[in-house]
């Protein structure tokens, strides 16, 4: 090594399944939810395995676009194309179905009339 060459730092993480937040061997709607629980959450005073954990997938202490991104990413190499967008879809109906919970009749009831 020459003088002013600096040594390369390398990381690697040992990670079995990328974004896989709730440690159970697999990527799914379930480690979305803890994506979506840490979003945009002040990450900073926490160590890298603890913020990886709640969507810090790029290592810089927060949960941002760009972990969105990762994520997204992450999720369709691993399910397919088109699979985030789905997961997206049922995320939304389950927000919609608990928002109305306690009033299922009127998810089924369809439109009133006048
Ligand atoms: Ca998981
Ligand atoms: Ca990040």
């Amino acid at each position: 090594m020459e003088a002013n060459e600096r040594p390369l730092l390398t990381i690697e993480l040992a990670v079995e399944a990328p974004a896989d937040l709730n440690e159970d061997g697999r990527l799914d709607f379930l480690d979305w939810e803890k994506f979506r629980m840490g979003h945009l959450a002040d990450l900073s005073a926490m160590t890298l395995n603890e913020a990886y954990l709640r969507g810090d997938l790029d290592g810089d202490l927060d949960n941002d676009e760009v972990d969105f991104a990762v994520f997204k990413q992450l999720y369709e190499h691993q399910h397919g194309a088109g699979a985030f967008t789905a997961l997206l879809k049922v995320t939304d109906l389950e927000r919609k179905q608990s928002f109305c919970w306690g009033c299922p009749q009127l998810l089924h009831s369809g439109p009133t009339k006048k």
